[in-house]
């Protein structure tokens, strides 16, 4: 173990350090003493896999029922709170973010939100955060900065159709009892009309510069918008033991359980902290590292979703498990897609079922292939590699499973780009030193801060021409639209397109058509439905079909105002990406 290390970093880790940035900002960071790769990796190789039970992840109501057998909108508040968490048996407590109705209840991931489509939901989110953060971060990046101290925060609710002062802006952060809000705060509860079809959202922080620490540390929960006459007909496994999230994140500690973020960037002379991916080997589902769940030989819904900072998954089960696909992101698939492996993003969900009667084995491992960067980094490891356990009880239990996989599940509006009125390409670049150091990765070559391009009409449909001219995956997020990759389709030569795209900027001057006409990658079927976060392949472009209206309603427009002030954003859902700047704003007009 470190110990050495821990002895010094104990001794100092409480100090901080009053940092003068621009003569203008002065911010206690922490002093972070240098650790090797390997000593922190060393922690997460110490603890033993498959010991620590899957947690139940606790439900709150975002609504009511009234004597008459009615939903009405429900009044949540939830809070922010800094507390222990326990994330492995062998491990000392982890001081944590935690989303909760109060600090006793908090935990990692928060409460699982369950609302009725349709049904307004009011959320009342509080930040109890102390003065400063426990973790690193980089004041050099676009940053929202507190004049007196606190942690910024606010939530998005990530899938969610709302006006766009409810998305939880970037600049509409807040810090302890509202002490002080940024610029585009404007109400202490947002309301969440569920205007989205049923399906599944998650919530996390969205804080500009700060989303990468904040959700490491563990602001991050599972949202569902439910129709309980579809649940009856659809008739999946329900109810809490046999439909289940798995949230599943990668971190890294110290040896005194304290969570790792890098206090040194790669190049630190530009940004000092700031690295371009945050990878740990421990791979937590539901706030324990490689958990086991006992279960029945019988069929199970899992909702799976990546709230890794960066890391992709390519899931798949041991002793000959399947995974029956239902659906992706916040929509139903029409049809089961059966698969043994499923690749997810960071924000990525996949809904499954998983039948464990179709195996005599007595236990099944998860298990993770992706490389990291995706597709072309490091292989994973016996550690990162691995998920958590199925351990299968021979016996068959009660009650008897009478759910079922329904070969027909839901439709939507079909996907075409006939009905689409813009054309819009969005490129992606990565800024590198001469000795290919990431600095700075941009959207369509421009900061978060430069005046709105993108101003789609509500209720409209649009093709996006995503272009990845970087060497990995990104998970590219649209607040509000629902989306889907219809192709993908790599360049002939990515050096001649890039060297060009870095002087014009402009992907029709730079002969997109004739350079987009490489190799093609398929889309899995586990992904042919209407998404909120699709995969752009290094050097290709993507052709996505954006919908900013009601895919469950034949394109009906929104039921609320979309249009206004702050507006919304989209951008890559790596965090670190997200925080340095992949992330631009969107006006919806009228
Ligand atoms: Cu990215």
């Amino acid at each position: 173990m470190v110990s050495a290390n821990t002895m010094v970093r104990k001794l100092l880790g409480f100090l901080a350090v009053m940092v003068v940035i621009r003569g203008r900002l002065s911010e206690a960071l922490p002093v972070c003493l240098p650790v090797t790769k390997a000593d922190i990796q060393r922690v997460s190789q110490f603890l033993t896999m498959y010991v620590d039970e899957l947690p139940k992840i606790p439900t709150v109501f975002g609504y009511r029922v009234d004597e008459e057998g009615c939903f009405k909108p429900g009044y949540l508040t939830i809070g922010m709170f800094q507390k222990k968490w326990k994330f492995h048996r062998d491990l000392p407590d982890t001081t944590v973010f935690a989303f909760g109705t109060s600090a006793q209840t908090a935990t990692i991931p928060g409460p699982t939100i369950e609302a009725i489509h349709g049904v307004p939901t009011y959320v009342t989110w509080q930040n109890h955060l102390p003065p400063n953060h426990i973790l690193p971060w980089d004041p050099t990046l676009p940053t929202a900065i507190p004049k007196n101290g606190g942690v910024p925060t606010v939530v998005h609710l990530h899938g969610g159709l709302h006006p766009s002062r409810f998305d939880g802006h970037p600049d509409a952060w807040f810090t302890a009892n509202f002490t002080e809000t940024g610029p585009t705060w404007t109400q202490q509860t947002d309301v969440y009309p569920n205007a989205h079809h049923p399906g599944n959202l998650w919530y996390h922080d969205h804080a500009k510069g700060l989303t990468r620490i904040n959700l490491l540390a563990g602001l991050t929960g599972p949202y569902v918008i439910r129709d309980p006459d579809q649940d009856a007909k659809l008739n999946l496994p329900s109810g809490s033991e046999f439909d289940r999230h798995l949230v599943i994140a990668d971190k890294q500690f110290y040896d005194d359980g304290s969570l790792y973020m890098n206090c040194t960037g790669n190049v630190p002379y530009v940004h000092p902290q700031w690295h371009p991916e945050y990878y740990g080997d421990a791979i937590t589902v539901n706030g324990k590292a490689w958990p086991y769940l006992q279960v029945q030989r019988r069929k199970y819904r899992f909702r799976i979703i990546n709230t890794s900072n960066a890391r992709y998954l390519d899931l798949s089960l041991t002793n000959g498990l399947s995974f029956s696909v239902v659906g992706s992101d916040g929509s139903y698939l029409p049809s089961p897609v059966v698969t043994q492996s499923i690749v997810l993003s960071p924000s990525e969900i996949a809904d499954v079922v998983i039948d464990f009667s179709t195996t005599t084995a007595s236990e099944s491992l998860m298990n993770n292939a992706a490389r990291y960067p995706y597709p072309n980094g490091a292989q994973p490891d016996q550690y990162n590699g691995r998920v958590m356990k199925f351990i299968i009880q021979s016996s068959y239990f009660d009650p008897p499973d009478e759910s079922q996989i329904p070969s027909n599940l839901v439709t939507y509006t079909p996907a075409t780009t006939a009905t689409a009125s813009v054309l819009r390409y969005i490129t992606m670049y990565d800024y590198q030193t001469a000795s290919n150091d990431t600095t700075h990765l941009y959207i369509n070559g421009k900061k978060f801060t430069d005046p709105v391009t993108e101003m789609p009409k509500t209720g409209s449909t649009e093709v996006w021409e995503v272009i990845n001219l970087t060497s990995e995956d990104h998970p590219l997020h649209l607040h509000l639209a629902t989306l889907r990759a219809m192709e993908v389709q790599c360049l002939v030569d990515a050096t001649t397109f890039t060297n060009c795209m870095k002087s014009k900027n402009d992907a029709v001057a730079c002969n997109i058509a004739g350079q987009a006409t490489g190799r093609t990658i398929s889309i899995p079927e586990y992904e042919k439905t209407w998404k909120n976060t699709v995969k752009i392949p290094p050097g290709c472009k993507a052709t996505v079909i954006v919908k900013f209206n009601l895919v469950d309603k034949n394109d009906a427009p929104y039921p609320f105002d979309a249009t206004g002030s702050p507006g919304y954003v989209y951008h890559c859902h790596i965090l670190d990406h997200e925080d340095n700047v992949m992330i631009r704003p969107m006006m919806m007009v009228a």
